[in-house]
């Protein structure tokens, strides 16, 4: 196989498929923000094709209840609920590719070939299940997940200790998947493959599951009790799991099982924790035993609190993506979720944050330098300025031959943290930590702002000609700097981005990470946007947010 990332290797990028039984909420836009920033940075480096692929996952008790709790048909509220995912998805700038709905035929036809795989590998058996069973997510609990709670009446009643939801004594028949005999298989994946799962936190958290009991799955439910699924091939009187027939939408959008061998086992998964265990155990086992490879990487990431609190309905405190669109904007909002999420651990979530952090990178400190550098009172030609190699000349040997020049000791480390900005940056991304991508190219928009205002370019006199010279470096060298963070951010920023670079003049076909010069002319090469003239003064780059009520 190729290494990661190689060029012209294809690659698909998964976000989960949501559920179709609730509204989209910040946790779901961070998963799918994720993704998308991964797939516009990749895009720019040319690494080859890629696809981006998200869903509904329209089947299971719990739409089933939903449904009729809310007077409809199923397939009427996962009509509704899917077309608010896409919105909210178009409405965040997500450029996904693929939208998968669990209820589309193409979708059906994979996960029945996919049963047919299962049973022809031998590794599906009819069993008698027993068990406590916690609807809302959709699985059987052993005791140790369990704890004493209260039903909607206030009676006593076993909950899940995880989530809370009661959960019930159910009796069935079941298809059973051999899950135990996969433990060795897991195991040598994960040897084989350290950087399988990601951050590595969650790759140890999965090594110790295999280590732990690993029973056997039901992979089926009685027709019965639940009608609102793909119906068990061969056998009617069985609906399968939601869960396999929900994992299955990563195969089924490449095409399986006729041509899914173009892109897989290309894949990486973006997923949150709470569906860790789903991802990284019983979908590489399921894969194994129809005969695929697992997926080339899992990448996990944790959830929002709100104020300190956990997300739910009944707190009343679920963020709403399209309200925050509405009042940060979509560059504000994809900025603050990727610059403040940090996948290891949970993040907290309120508004005042949102507008401090907006304000002061995006506002005051990139659009800020932005917007002194271009002001027609300091570049009244409105061009791309000069730079003289006699007020910056390359040193490479003692600090003393940089007093030949007028720039000093704290100008060549700006010069020397921006040369090196952009392999950060794509190392970050390629480790999912494009947090640390953001901060780092904040620490440099912050050092270029210490450089401009250590320099006072506004006090020098473009009559004098030596004054004139020192004046077009600084602004040259500042230009450059802006460049390179345009360039950068257009996978988290793509709006603010463009208005930076179409402000600097730079074409549609200079703004990929592959060909991304820096300061040319310090290295004696040619720039190629010296003396161009500047793109038309669209006003400022990103308006502070108010105070919101
Ligand atoms: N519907 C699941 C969830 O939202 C994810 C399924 S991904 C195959 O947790």
């Amino acid at each position: 196989r190729a290494a990661a990332g190689g060029p012209g290797r294809r690659l698909l990028l998964s976000t989960p498929i949501f559920y179709a039984n609730g509204p989209p909420h910040i946790g779901h836009l961070y998963s799918a923000l994720l993704a998308d920033a991964l797939l516009r940075h990749r895009r720019l480096r040319a690494a080859g094709p890629a696809r981006l692929c998200t869903g509904t996952d329209e089947h299971g008790l719990k739409i089933q209840q939903a449904a009729a709790a809310a007077g409809t048909s199923p397939a009427e509220l996962c009509e509704r609920v899917s077309g608010l995912f896409r919105q909210a998805l178009t409405q965040a700038g997500v450029a996904y590719t693929d939208f998968t709905r669990t209820s589309e035929p193409r979708h059906r036809r994979a996960v029945s070939h996919f049963w047919g795989a299962l049973r022809d590998g031998g590794v599906l058996y009819k069993g008698s299940y027993e068990g406590w069973y916690c609807t809302p997510e959709e699985s059987f609990l052993p005791e140790s997940q369990l704890a004493e709670g209260t039903d909607a009446q206030g009676r006593p009643c076993k909950v899940s200790l995880e989530t809370g939801h009661e959960v019930h004594w159910t009796k069935e028949e079941n298809y059973m998947f051999r899950l135990s005999a996969f433990r060795d298989p897991l195991q040598n994946w994960l040897r084989d493959n350290p950087r399988a799962i990601f951050p590595d936190p969650f790759y140890q958290c999965v090594l110790r599951w295999l280590d732990e009991d690993l029973p056997d799955l039901s992979v089926s439910r009685e027709r019965n009790r639940l009608q609102w699924g793909i119906p068990v091939p061969s056998d009617p009187t069985q609906t399968i799991y939601v869960w396999v027939d929900a994992l299955v939408n990563y195969l089924s959008v490449v095409g399986y099982p006729e041509s899914h061998g173009a892109w897989w086992p290309a894949v990486h998964h973006v997923v949150g924790k709470d569906i860790l265990k789903f991802h990284a155990l019983y979908w590489p086992a399921l894969l194994l035993a129809a005969g695929l490879e697992p997926p080339e990487r899992i990448l996990v990431h944790s959830h929002w609190t709100v104020r300190g609190q956990k997300m739910s309905k009944s707190l009343g405190n679920v963020v709403d993506p399209s309200v925050c669109v509405g009042q940060y904007g979509v560059d504000g909002f994809r900025y603050f979720l990727l610059r403040q999420g940090v996948p290891e651990r949970d993040c907290d979530y309120y508004d005042e944050k949102v507008v401090k952090l907006v304000n002061s990178e995006l506002a005051d400190a990139l659009g800020g330098l932005m917007n002194r550098s271009t002001a027609p009172s300091i570049n009244p030609s409105n061009t791309y300025p000069r730079f003289s190699e006699a007020c910056f000349p390359k040193v490479l040997g003692s600090e003393e031959a940089r007093g030949t020049g007028r720039a000093c000791v704290e100008d060549y480390k700006l010069v020397a943290a921006v040369a090196s900005l952009p392999a950060q940056v794509d190392s970050y991304f390629e480790g999912f930590q494009i947090y640390k991508a953001l901060e780092c190219i904040a620490q440099c928009v912050r050092q270029t702002n210490g450089f401009f205002q250590r320099h006072k370019p506004w006090k020098l006199d473009r009559r004098d000609a030596a004054e004139q010279l020192w004046l077009d470096t600084i602004l040259h060298v500042t230009l450059e700097c802006l460049r390179v963070y345009g360039t950068l951010l257009q996978p988290v920023v793509p709006h603010t981005a463009d208005k930076l670079l179409s402000r600097l003049a730079v074409g549609p076909g200079e703004r990929d990470l592959s060909g991304l010069t820096f300061l040319a002319r310090y290295d004696g090469k040619p720039c190629p946007f010296e003396g161009r003239q500047l793109g038309p003064d669209t006003g400022i780059l990103f308006h502070r947010l108010g105070k919101l009520e």
